[in-house]
Protein backbone atom coordinates (compact mmCIF):
# COMPACT_ATOMS: atom_id res chain seq x y z
CA UNK A 1 0.00 0.00 0.00
CA UNK A 2 1.56 3.27 -0.85
CA UNK A 3 0.12 5.00 1.78
CA UNK A 4 2.18 4.71 4.44
CA UNK A 5 0.04 6.12 7.11
CA UNK A 6 -2.83 3.81 7.14
CA UNK A 7 -0.52 0.96 6.44
CA UNK A 8 1.50 1.24 9.30
CA UNK A 9 -2.36 1.59 11.16
CA UNK A 10 -3.82 -0.96 9.89
CA UNK A 11 -0.51 -3.23 10.45
CA UNK A 12 -0.67 -1.61 14.64
CA UNK A 13 -4.28 -2.64 14.83
CA UNK A 14 -3.68 -6.38 13.67
CA UNK A 15 -1.04 -6.57 15.62
CA UNK A 16 -3.27 -5.12 18.81
CA UNK A 17 -5.98 -7.47 17.65
CA UNK A 18 -3.15 -10.61 18.02
CA UNK A 19 -1.14 -9.38 21.07
CA UNK A 20 -4.74 -9.25 23.16
CA UNK A 21 -7.78 -11.28 24.25
CA UNK A 22 -10.79 -8.91 22.77
CA UNK A 23 -13.62 -9.02 25.19
CA UNK A 24 -15.95 -7.28 24.09
CA UNK A 25 -19.27 -9.26 23.28
CA UNK A 26 -20.28 -7.77 20.38
CA UNK A 27 -16.72 -8.14 18.59
CA UNK A 28 -15.43 -11.09 16.54
CA UNK A 29 -12.85 -11.72 14.21
CA UNK A 30 -13.81 -12.25 10.29
CA UNK A 31 -12.45 -15.13 8.29
CA UNK A 32 -10.01 -14.74 5.29
CA UNK A 33 -13.12 -15.34 2.92
CA UNK A 34 -14.85 -12.33 4.51
CA UNK A 35 -11.84 -10.14 4.64
CA UNK A 36 -11.43 -10.70 0.96
CA UNK A 37 -15.10 -10.51 -0.23
CA UNK A 38 -15.47 -6.86 1.60
CA UNK A 39 -12.60 -5.55 -0.17
CA UNK A 40 -13.27 -6.74 -3.83
CA UNK A 41 -14.24 -4.30 -6.56
CA UNK A 42 -18.00 -4.71 -5.86
CA UNK A 43 -17.32 -1.52 -3.82
CA UNK A 44 -16.98 0.12 -7.17
CA UNK A 45 -20.86 -0.25 -8.56
CA UNK A 46 -23.64 1.20 -7.53
CA UNK A 47 -26.75 -0.85 -7.70
CA UNK A 48 -29.83 0.85 -6.08
CA UNK A 49 -32.75 -1.30 -6.08
CA UNK A 50 -33.55 -5.15 -5.66
CA UNK A 51 -31.88 -7.69 -7.92
CA UNK A 52 -34.12 -7.65 -11.06
CA UNK A 53 -35.04 -4.12 -10.38
CA UNK A 54 -31.94 -2.13 -10.11
CA UNK A 55 -32.31 1.73 -11.18
CA UNK A 56 -28.33 1.40 -13.13
CA UNK A 57 -26.81 -1.00 -15.58
CA UNK A 58 -24.01 -3.57 -15.39
CA UNK A 59 -26.03 -5.44 -12.41
CA UNK A 60 -25.26 -9.15 -13.63
CA UNK A 61 -22.58 -9.90 -11.06
CA UNK A 62 -24.68 -7.79 -7.95
CA UNK A 63 -27.52 -9.22 -8.60
CA UNK A 64 -26.49 -12.79 -8.11
CA UNK A 65 -24.29 -11.80 -5.40
CA UNK A 66 -27.30 -10.27 -3.55
CA UNK A 67 -29.47 -12.98 -4.24
CA UNK A 68 -27.09 -15.72 -2.84
CA UNK A 69 -26.90 -13.69 0.36
CA UNK A 70 -30.68 -13.48 0.67
CA UNK A 71 -31.67 -17.13 0.40
CA UNK A 72 -28.83 -17.98 1.88
CA UNK A 73 -29.57 -15.46 5.21
CA UNK A 74 -33.57 -16.95 4.61
CA UNK A 75 -32.68 -20.37 5.11
CA UNK A 76 -30.10 -19.98 8.11
CA UNK A 77 -32.95 -18.22 9.77
CA UNK A 78 -35.92 -19.76 8.44
CA UNK A 79 -37.52 -16.33 7.18
CA UNK A 80 -40.02 -15.82 4.48
CA UNK A 81 -37.79 -12.60 3.23
CA UNK A 82 -34.33 -10.99 4.08
CA UNK A 83 -33.13 -7.98 3.01
CA UNK A 84 -29.55 -7.28 3.21
CA UNK A 85 -29.22 -3.77 2.30
CA UNK A 86 -28.96 -2.44 5.94
CA UNK A 87 -25.74 -1.14 6.69
CA UNK A 88 -26.07 -1.86 10.31
CA UNK A 89 -28.15 -2.65 12.86
CA UNK A 90 -29.41 0.96 14.02
CA UNK A 91 -30.58 1.60 10.66
CA UNK A 92 -32.24 -2.00 10.32
CA UNK A 93 -34.16 -0.60 13.29
CA UNK A 94 -35.05 2.59 12.03
CA UNK A 95 -36.07 0.96 8.65
CA UNK A 96 -38.61 -1.43 10.74
CA UNK A 97 -39.77 1.35 12.73
CA UNK A 98 -39.74 3.71 9.45
CA UNK A 99 -41.71 0.72 7.42
CA UNK A 100 -44.36 -0.10 9.80
CA UNK A 101 -45.43 2.84 12.20
CA UNK A 102 -46.27 6.46 12.14
CA UNK A 103 -45.17 9.87 13.79
CA UNK A 104 -46.49 9.51 17.54
CA UNK A 105 -47.32 5.77 18.03
CA UNK A 106 -46.54 3.41 20.60
CA UNK A 107 -43.44 1.05 21.20
CA UNK A 108 -42.90 -1.17 23.71
CA UNK A 109 -39.10 -1.90 24.01
CA UNK A 110 -36.16 -2.71 26.65
CA UNK A 111 -35.12 -0.16 29.10
CA UNK A 112 -30.97 1.03 28.27
CA UNK A 113 -30.41 0.48 31.45
CA UNK A 114 -31.75 -2.72 31.73
CA UNK A 115 -30.26 -4.23 28.58
CA UNK A 116 -31.82 -2.54 25.65
CA UNK A 117 -30.18 -0.93 22.70
CA UNK A 118 -29.86 3.11 22.32
CA UNK A 119 -32.24 2.86 19.03
CA UNK A 120 -34.80 0.69 21.49
CA UNK A 121 -36.18 4.72 22.57
CA UNK A 122 -33.13 6.48 24.30
CA UNK A 123 -34.27 10.04 24.07
CA UNK A 124 -31.18 11.01 22.40
CA UNK A 125 -32.29 9.27 19.12
CA UNK A 126 -34.62 10.06 16.14
CA UNK A 127 -36.74 7.64 16.51
CA UNK A 128 -37.53 8.63 19.91
CA UNK A 129 -38.11 11.71 18.77
CA UNK A 130 -40.74 10.49 16.14
CA UNK A 131 -42.31 7.72 18.05
CA UNK A 132 -43.60 7.45 21.78
CA UNK A 133 -41.29 4.53 22.94
CA UNK A 134 -42.30 3.13 26.60
CA UNK A 135 -40.00 1.05 28.49
CA UNK A 136 -40.65 -2.63 30.16
CA UNK A 137 -37.34 -3.69 32.33
CA UNK A 138 -36.31 -6.87 34.38
CA UNK A 139 -38.37 -7.43 37.27
CA UNK A 140 -35.26 -8.29 39.37
CA UNK A 141 -31.65 -7.82 37.97
CA UNK A 142 -30.41 -10.75 40.70
CA UNK A 143 -32.18 -13.25 38.49
CA UNK A 144 -32.65 -11.19 35.14
CA UNK A 145 -36.66 -12.32 34.47
CA UNK A 146 -38.36 -9.66 32.56
CA UNK A 147 -41.28 -8.94 34.28
CA UNK A 148 -43.70 -9.67 31.70
CA UNK A 149 -46.72 -8.62 34.39
CA UNK A 150 -45.85 -5.12 33.75
CA UNK A 151 -45.16 -6.17 30.35
CA UNK A 152 -48.62 -6.81 29.39
CA UNK A 153 -50.01 -3.95 31.88
CA UNK A 154 -48.12 -1.66 29.88
CA UNK A 155 -48.94 -3.36 26.70
CA UNK A 156 -52.99 -3.36 27.81
CA UNK A 157 -52.39 0.12 28.67
CA UNK A 158 -51.32 1.87 25.81
CA UNK A 159 -51.55 -0.62 23.05
CA UNK A 160 -48.58 -0.32 21.14
CA UNK A 161 -48.31 -0.77 17.05
CA UNK A 162 -44.88 -2.50 18.07
CA UNK A 163 -43.53 -5.08 21.17
CA UNK A 164 -39.25 -4.83 20.60
CA UNK A 165 -37.89 -7.53 22.49
CA UNK A 166 -33.64 -7.83 22.34
CA UNK A 167 -30.65 -6.17 23.64
CA UNK A 168 -27.81 -5.29 24.00
CA UNK A 169 -26.18 -5.94 26.95
CA UNK A 170 -28.82 -8.98 28.76
CA UNK A 171 -26.64 -12.49 30.03
CA UNK A 172 -30.19 -14.01 29.49
CA UNK A 173 -32.63 -15.62 27.48
CA UNK A 174 -36.03 -13.89 26.44
CA UNK A 175 -39.56 -15.86 26.82
CA UNK A 176 -40.80 -14.92 23.13
CA UNK A 177 -44.07 -17.15 23.69
CA UNK A 178 -44.96 -14.60 26.70
CA UNK A 179 -43.99 -11.41 24.16
CA UNK A 180 -46.47 -13.27 21.58
CA UNK A 181 -49.07 -14.22 23.99
CA UNK A 182 -48.79 -10.17 25.16
CA UNK A 183 -49.08 -9.29 21.64
CA UNK A 184 -52.14 -11.21 20.64
CA UNK A 185 -54.02 -9.78 23.19
CA UNK A 186 -52.96 -6.18 22.31
CA UNK A 187 -55.04 -7.00 18.79
CA UNK A 188 -53.86 -9.09 15.41
CA UNK A 189 -51.69 -5.72 13.88
CA UNK A 190 -49.52 -5.77 16.67
CA UNK A 191 -45.68 -6.23 15.31
CA UNK A 192 -43.23 -8.84 16.80
CA UNK A 193 -40.22 -7.85 16.42
CA UNK A 194 -36.71 -9.41 17.51
CA UNK A 195 -33.26 -7.46 17.73
CA UNK A 196 -31.20 -10.40 17.75
CA UNK A 197 -27.87 -8.43 16.70
CA UNK A 198 -25.87 -9.93 19.98
CA UNK A 199 -27.64 -13.42 19.28
CA UNK A 200 -27.77 -14.21 15.85
CA UNK A 201 -24.97 -16.40 15.92
CA UNK A 202 -26.71 -18.42 18.43
CA UNK A 203 -29.51 -18.26 16.85
CA UNK A 204 -28.48 -19.48 13.79
CA UNK A 205 -26.51 -22.56 14.85
CA UNK A 206 -29.63 -23.79 16.67
CA UNK A 207 -28.36 -23.33 20.74
CA UNK A 208 -30.52 -20.17 21.13
CA UNK A 209 -33.87 -19.98 20.68
CA UNK A 210 -35.45 -18.92 17.35
CA UNK A 211 -37.98 -15.87 17.57
CA UNK A 212 -39.82 -16.65 14.46
CA UNK A 213 -41.05 -19.62 16.05
CA UNK A 214 -42.60 -17.70 18.47
CA UNK A 215 -44.55 -15.93 15.73
CA UNK A 216 -42.41 -12.76 15.67
CA UNK A 217 -43.27 -10.79 11.93
CA UNK A 218 -39.81 -9.48 12.13
CA UNK A 219 -36.04 -9.84 13.26
CA UNK A 220 -33.23 -7.43 12.68
CA UNK A 221 -29.56 -7.82 13.43
CA UNK A 222 -26.28 -6.78 12.72
CA UNK A 223 -23.73 -9.69 10.90
CA UNK A 224 -20.68 -9.02 12.68
CA UNK A 225 -21.12 -10.09 16.28
CA UNK A 226 -21.34 -13.75 16.95
CA UNK A 227 -22.83 -14.20 13.29
CA UNK A 228 -19.02 -13.12 12.27
CA UNK A 229 -19.76 -11.46 9.24
CA UNK A 230 -18.63 -8.12 7.93
CA UNK A 231 -19.80 -4.93 9.98
CA UNK A 232 -23.14 -4.49 8.38
CA UNK A 233 -26.97 -5.15 9.12
CA UNK A 234 -29.94 -7.61 7.83
CA UNK A 235 -33.68 -7.59 8.15
CA UNK A 236 -35.55 -10.77 8.19
CA UNK A 237 -39.34 -11.03 8.36
CA UNK A 238 -42.46 -13.26 7.71
CA UNK A 239 -44.94 -12.97 5.35
CA UNK A 240 -45.41 -12.22 1.52
CA UNK A 241 -42.94 -10.61 -0.84
CA UNK A 242 -44.37 -8.59 -3.77
CA UNK A 243 -43.46 -5.59 -5.79
CA UNK A 244 -46.34 -3.52 -6.31
CA UNK A 245 -46.12 0.39 -7.97
CA UNK A 246 -47.77 1.79 -5.05
CA UNK A 247 -47.25 1.83 -1.14
CA UNK A 248 -48.88 -1.33 0.12
CA UNK A 249 -51.60 -1.02 2.89
CA UNK A 250 -49.66 -1.48 6.37
CA UNK A 251 -50.56 -4.78 7.07
CA UNK A 252 -48.40 -7.58 8.56
CA UNK A 253 -48.83 -9.87 5.64
CA UNK A 254 -46.96 -6.72 3.75
CA UNK A 255 -43.96 -6.66 6.23
CA UNK A 256 -41.59 -7.68 3.88
CA UNK A 257 -42.79 -5.20 1.01
CA UNK A 258 -43.30 -2.39 3.47
CA UNK A 259 -39.12 -2.85 4.85
CA UNK A 260 -38.09 -3.13 1.19
CA UNK A 261 -39.34 0.00 0.50
CA UNK A 262 -38.55 1.52 3.79
CA UNK A 263 -34.53 0.49 3.42
CA UNK A 264 -34.87 1.42 -0.35
CA UNK A 265 -35.70 4.44 -1.28
CA UNK A 266 -36.62 5.14 2.40
CA UNK A 267 -33.80 5.34 4.03
CA UNK A 268 -30.81 4.05 2.09
CA UNK A 269 -29.53 4.93 -1.44
CA UNK A 270 -26.99 2.73 -3.34
CA UNK A 271 -26.39 -0.82 -1.61
CA UNK A 272 -22.71 -1.71 -0.35
CA UNK A 273 -22.48 -4.96 -2.87
CA UNK A 274 -18.85 -5.50 -1.59
CA UNK A 275 -20.40 -6.07 2.07
CA UNK A 276 -23.67 -7.93 0.63
CA UNK A 277 -20.60 -10.52 -0.66
CA UNK A 278 -19.11 -10.83 2.79
CA UNK A 279 -22.44 -11.33 3.95
CA UNK A 280 -23.04 -13.76 1.97
CA UNK A 281 -19.85 -15.89 2.41
CA UNK A 282 -20.49 -15.30 5.91
CA UNK A 283 -23.69 -17.25 6.26
CA UNK A 284 -22.16 -19.86 4.27
CA UNK A 285 -19.82 -20.01 6.75
CA UNK A 286 -22.64 -20.16 9.35
CA UNK A 287 -24.52 -23.35 7.50
CA UNK A 288 -21.59 -24.96 7.54
CA UNK A 289 -21.54 -28.06 10.89
CA UNK A 290 -18.35 -26.72 12.47
CA UNK A 291 -20.14 -23.34 13.16
CA UNK A 292 -22.46 -25.15 15.64
CA UNK A 293 -19.22 -26.48 17.50
CA UNK A 294 -18.23 -22.77 17.65
CA UNK A 295 -21.71 -21.32 18.72
CA UNK A 296 -21.65 -24.58 21.42
CA UNK A 297 -17.93 -23.46 22.69
CA UNK A 298 -19.16 -19.84 23.01
CA UNK A 299 -21.77 -20.80 25.85
CA UNK A 300 -19.38 -23.02 27.45
CA UNK A 301 -16.60 -20.99 27.65
CA UNK A 302 -18.98 -17.68 28.67
CA UNK A 303 -20.76 -20.66 31.37
CA UNK A 304 -17.12 -20.97 32.58
CA UNK A 305 -15.79 -17.39 32.57
CA UNK A 306 -18.92 -16.50 34.54
CA UNK A 307 -18.13 -18.89 37.33
CA UNK A 308 -14.57 -18.42 37.70
CA UNK A 309 -14.79 -14.41 37.60
CA UNK A 310 -17.75 -15.08 40.16
CA UNK A 311 -14.98 -17.50 42.23
CA UNK A 312 -12.86 -14.25 42.36
CA UNK A 313 -15.33 -11.79 43.84
CA UNK A 314 -16.84 -10.43 40.71
CA UNK A 315 -20.57 -9.92 41.20
CA UNK A 316 -22.37 -10.78 38.42
CA UNK A 317 -25.58 -9.26 36.86
CA UNK A 318 -28.64 -11.94 37.15
CA UNK A 319 -26.25 -14.12 38.56
CA UNK A 320 -24.47 -15.81 35.64
CA UNK A 321 -25.03 -15.85 32.23
CA UNK A 322 -27.22 -18.12 29.24
CA UNK A 323 -25.52 -17.05 26.85
CA UNK A 324 -21.95 -15.08 25.06
CA UNK A 325 -22.38 -12.27 27.47
CA UNK A 326 -21.41 -11.25 31.22
CA UNK A 327 -22.36 -8.45 33.12
CA UNK A 328 -20.57 -7.45 36.23
CA UNK A 329 -21.15 -4.70 38.72
CA UNK A 330 -17.24 -3.92 39.47
CA UNK A 331 -18.37 -0.68 41.80
CA UNK A 332 -20.65 -3.23 44.35
CA UNK A 333 -17.33 -5.77 43.78
CA UNK A 334 -14.59 -3.59 43.87
CA UNK A 335 -15.46 0.05 44.42
CA UNK A 336 -14.24 1.64 41.84
CA UNK A 337 -16.62 2.05 38.44
CA UNK A 338 -16.31 0.57 34.77
CA UNK A 339 -14.31 3.39 33.42
CA UNK A 340 -11.58 2.34 35.45
CA UNK A 341 -11.51 -1.29 34.94
CA UNK A 342 -11.84 -1.21 31.50
CA UNK A 343 -8.89 1.52 31.65
CA UNK A 344 -6.79 -0.42 33.35
CA UNK A 345 -7.55 -4.37 31.45
CA UNK A 346 -6.64 -2.07 27.89
CA UNK A 347 -2.92 -1.69 29.67
CA UNK A 348 -2.32 -5.44 30.14
CA UNK A 349 -4.28 -6.48 27.16
CA UNK A 350 -7.96 -7.59 27.71
CA UNK A 351 -10.31 -5.60 26.00
CA UNK A 352 -14.09 -4.83 27.15
CA UNK A 353 -16.33 -2.03 27.79
CA UNK A 354 -17.58 -0.22 30.82
CA UNK A 355 -21.57 -0.62 31.17
CA UNK A 356 -24.34 0.64 33.02
CA UNK A 357 -26.22 -1.62 35.10
CA UNK A 358 -29.81 -1.79 35.62
CA UNK A 359 -30.88 1.70 37.13
CA UNK A 360 -27.30 2.35 37.47
CA UNK A 361 -27.15 5.17 40.12
CA UNK A 362 -23.49 6.21 38.45
CA UNK A 363 -23.06 8.54 35.02
CA UNK A 364 -23.12 6.17 31.62
CA UNK A 365 -19.33 7.48 31.35
CA UNK A 366 -18.14 6.57 34.75
CA UNK A 367 -20.81 3.68 35.47
CA UNK A 368 -20.61 0.40 37.58
CA UNK A 369 -20.11 -2.11 35.57
CA UNK A 370 -18.52 -3.67 33.02
CA UNK A 371 -19.65 -5.58 30.40
CA UNK A 372 -17.48 -8.46 28.35
CA UNK A 373 -18.50 -11.99 26.52
CA UNK A 374 -16.99 -15.13 24.57
CA UNK A 375 -17.49 -14.52 20.81
CA UNK A 376 -13.87 -13.49 19.83
CA UNK A 377 -11.98 -15.71 22.20
CA UNK A 378 -14.06 -18.65 21.37
CA UNK A 379 -12.96 -18.05 17.03
CA UNK A 380 -8.93 -17.52 18.43
CA UNK A 381 -9.60 -21.38 20.16
CA UNK A 382 -9.53 -20.30 23.54
CA UNK A 383 -11.58 -23.22 25.49
CA UNK A 384 -13.06 -23.72 29.09
CA UNK A 385 -9.54 -24.30 30.78
CA UNK A 386 -8.66 -20.89 29.38
CA UNK A 387 -11.27 -19.23 31.36
CA UNK A 388 -9.93 -19.04 34.77
CA UNK A 389 -6.83 -17.56 33.43
CA UNK A 390 -8.52 -14.57 31.83
CA UNK A 391 -10.18 -14.43 35.35
CA UNK A 392 -7.46 -14.17 37.19
CA UNK A 393 -6.05 -11.52 35.22
CA UNK A 394 -8.75 -9.42 35.49
CA UNK A 395 -8.78 -9.98 39.31
CA UNK A 396 -4.94 -9.20 39.57
CA UNK A 397 -4.90 -6.27 37.40
CA UNK A 398 -7.55 -4.10 38.91
CA UNK A 399 -5.95 -5.02 42.58
CA UNK A 400 -2.50 -4.37 41.33
CA UNK A 401 -3.94 -1.26 38.97
CA UNK A 402 -2.16 1.65 40.37
CA UNK A 403 1.20 -0.31 40.14
CA UNK A 404 2.65 -0.15 36.63
CA UNK A 405 5.88 -2.70 36.64
CA UNK A 406 2.83 -5.41 38.32
CA UNK A 407 0.53 -4.36 35.22
CA UNK A 408 3.72 -4.47 32.48
CA UNK A 409 4.42 -8.05 33.65
CA UNK A 410 0.32 -8.87 33.51
CA UNK A 411 0.65 -7.30 30.12
CA UNK A 412 3.39 -9.15 28.89
CA UNK A 413 2.00 -12.76 30.46
CA UNK A 414 -1.14 -11.99 28.01
CA UNK A 415 0.67 -11.13 25.17
CA UNK A 416 2.50 -14.60 25.11
CA UNK A 417 -0.89 -16.31 25.69
CA UNK A 418 -2.74 -14.61 22.85
CA UNK A 419 0.14 -14.97 20.59
CA UNK A 420 -0.27 -18.78 20.88
CA UNK A 421 -4.05 -18.51 19.02
CA UNK A 422 -3.93 -17.27 15.23
CA UNK A 423 -6.53 -14.67 14.01
CA UNK A 424 -8.90 -16.97 11.30
CA UNK A 425 -7.63 -14.52 8.48
CA UNK A 426 -4.26 -16.19 8.95
CA UNK A 427 -5.53 -19.07 7.49
N1 LIG B 1 -22.41 -1.25 19.85
C1 LIG B 1 -23.14 -2.49 19.88
C2 LIG B 1 -22.76 -3.32 21.04
O1 LIG B 1 -21.61 -3.27 21.39
O2 LIG B 1 -23.57 -4.02 21.62
C3 LIG B 1 -24.55 -2.24 19.84
O3 LIG B 1 -24.80 -1.30 18.86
Amino acid sequence: MDDTAIAQLIAAEEKRQRDGIELIPSENYVSRDVLTAMGSVFTNKYSEGYPGRRYYGGQENTDQVETIAIERAKQLFGADHANVQSHSGAPANEAVYFAWLEPGDTVLAMDLSHGGHLTHGNPMTRSAKLYNFVPYKMKNPETGEIDYDELRELALKHKPKLILAGFSAYPRELDYAKFAAIAQEVGDQCLLMADMAHIAGLIAAGVAKNPFDYGFHVITTTTHKTLRGPRGGMILSKGTVSTPLKAPEKTLENIPTLIDRAVFPGMQGGPHEHIIAAKAVAFREALQPEFKTYAQQILKNASVLADELQKRGFKLLTGGTSNHLILADVYSSFGIDGKVVEETLDKIGLTLNKNTVADDPLPPFRPSGIRLGTPALTTRGLKEDDMATIAEWMRQAIDKREDAAALEILRREVRDFARKFPLPSDS
